[in-house]
């Protein structure tokens, strides 16, 4: 257990995902470190540019795909969590959480085994009632029903996400920074992995290897509200009672929505938002940095790294922001807050979505 508390060093970069005004659109313009071009000739590519494909690639396959020996990014040890001692995170009231997981007797590195691609489907094409809800609802009640204690459990594994982006490990090698997998290119990869972990137990549970986890759509016209399967009946293991009443369907998502804003109309909004993606997936996204997030390597101290890709600023920010309780500003829980957002099954959909 924590020998220390988090606040001996400082409050967490931001443990709510907006707890103030959330930025608008990323104006900031970067110096590029790797240039971007559309499509490379014969299938050349230079030293310092990219192609869209490597882009979309992800981290994984980027820095292998291209040349670039000469690109710094690849250079320097990794930001990794220190596993020696969990401590309390911090909720936005500033008040500590133990989001610890039990400890393991040791750590295995997984090797991953799958030789099959099984396709996620829309959150919003699925039915209440039908086969793969009633598969869905089945994994996350025995999720639920498994003892608190086993790490399978699902407040265990809402916790993950506590402890890893609310102050709950420091950087390894810096003991007085907090180790974080939002603000920066971690964002995308760690997040993956969280999901695709969750799957697995998922799909033990219910003894069906093919099973995937829905995503919510909300960059689609059809998918920009809170998905049914999620709002059906206050039994379901998929409700949450910590959102936001004034965001229940039918009401559209507004995918860069803050505190005060007004509804707008529906048909408007829906515009808006296919703006709003257009803007954070093209005009916005012109290098990798833009997009990925900046870099976050060993010694980096994530409070000023400011390193947030386009896609986690917005929408990802603004959808837990808009699906997460108003009722308390100040403190939000379940979707509004990193210690609390995995509690509520819909950030699962969210994240499958990223
Ligand atoms: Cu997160």
């Amino acid at each position: 257990m924590a020998s220390f508390s988090a606040v001996a060093y400082y409050i967490p970069y931001s443990s709510s995902f907006f707890p103030n005004k959330p930025p608008k659109f990323n104006n900031r313009r970067r110096n590029p470190v790797v240039k971007f071009t559309c499509k490379a000739k014969n299938g050349e590519t230079s030293p310092g540019k990219l192609d869209r494909r490597d882009v979309l690639l992800g981290l994984g396959g980027l820095y292998s795909t291209t040349s670039l020996s000469a690109n710094p990014m690849a250079l320097a040890d990794p930001a990794l969590p220190d596993f020696k001692d969990c401590i309390d995170a911090t909720q936005p009231n500033k008040t500590l959480i133990n989001c610890c997981p039990p400890a393991p007797s040791r750590i295995k590195d997984y090797v991953p085994s799958a030789t099959t691609v099984n396709t996620r489907i829309s959150a919003q094409s699925v039915e209440v009632g039908s086969d793969y809800y009633n598969k869905y609802t089945e994994a996350i009640q025995k999720m639920k029903n498994l003892s608190p204690s086993d790490p399978r459990n699902f407040r265990q594994q809402a916790n993950v996400h506590c402890a890893y982006c609310d102050g709950g490990y420091t950087l390894k090698g810096s003991p007085k920074l907090l180790y974080e997998v939002h603000n920066s290119w971690l964002f995308f990869p760690w997040h993956r992995w969280y999901v695709y972990f969750f799957e697995k137990i998922c799909q033990k549970l219910i003894h069906d290897d093919t099973f995937t986890l829905p995503f919510w759509n909300w960059d689609a016209p059809q998918g920009m509200q809170i998905p049914s399967i999620y709002n059906s009946n206050v039994i379901s293991p998929l409700y949450d009672c910590f959102r936001n009443p004034d965001h229940l369907p039918p009401t559209v998502i507004n995918l860069e929505w803050s505190y005060g804003d007004v509804q707008v109309d529906p048909k408007i909004q829906i515009e808006y938002n296919l703006a709003i993606m257009y803007t954070q997936m093209i005009t916005q996204s012109k290098t990798p940095n833009d997009f990925f997030g900046k870099a976050y390597r060993a010694g980096d101290d994530i409070t000023t790294l400011d390193g947030a890709g386009t896609i986690e600023q917005t929408p990802h920010n603004h959808v837990h922001s808009w699906t997460g309780t108003a009722v308390d500003q100040s403190n939000p829980i379940d979707m509004g807050a990193l210690y609390s957002a995995a509690r509520d099954p819909i950030f699962f959909a969210h994240c499958c979505a990223i």
